[in-house]
């Protein structure tokens, strides 16, 4: 990172998350995507860090915004890949790839949901996962990181 530059965080949002807010609200909350950037924003530049918040949903392009955050410079990663947690062997291996520090995040506890939410791809790259907490696991998982990268 250059001197004088914010630490820059980058918050990645898998397929279905534009959706919040009015996404099966009994399971995701009523906040919107938009609510959620606004306090990881906040919560992040309060701590003297740069959000760049994003959200795909496409694989691809999930794999690109994180390559994106290693070419750009990024200190670290909070993602929540949503249903491409599951299933995903691409973006474990951008994770991979870029060795920057990150933190696993999903609104519910998909461990106490379907079976087949139990499988995590991402988590073998990831330093913690942080679940069950709604939105607020965002912010929270911003701590986790910042509290690695300090
Ligand atoms: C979000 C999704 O879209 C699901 O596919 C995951 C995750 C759980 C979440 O809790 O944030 O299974």
């Amino acid at each position: 990172m250059p001197k004088g530059e914010d630490m820059k965080i980058f918050v990645i949002n898998g397929p279905n998350l534009n959706m919040l807010g009015v996404r099966e609200p009994e399971k995701y909350g009523k906040k919107t995507l938009a609510d959620v950037e606004r306090e990881v924003r906040a919560y992040l530049e309060d701590r003297d860090a740069e959000c760049v918040f994003l959200q795909s949903n496409h694989e691809g392009e999930l794999v690109d915004m994180i390559q994106r955050a290693y070419y750009e410079g990024g200190a670290g990663i909070v993602i929540n890949p949503a249903a491409y947690t599951h299933t995903s062997v691409a973006l474990l291996d951008a994770l991979l790839a870029t060795s920057l520090p990150t933190v696993e995040v999903h609104i519910t506890d998909p461990d106490t949901r379907e079976p087949f939410r139990r499988i995590s791809y991402v988590r073998e790259a990831c330093i913690a996962t942080v679940r069950g907490l709604g939105t607020d696991g965002y912010t929270e998982a911003c701590r986790i990181l910042l509290e690695a990268l300090i």
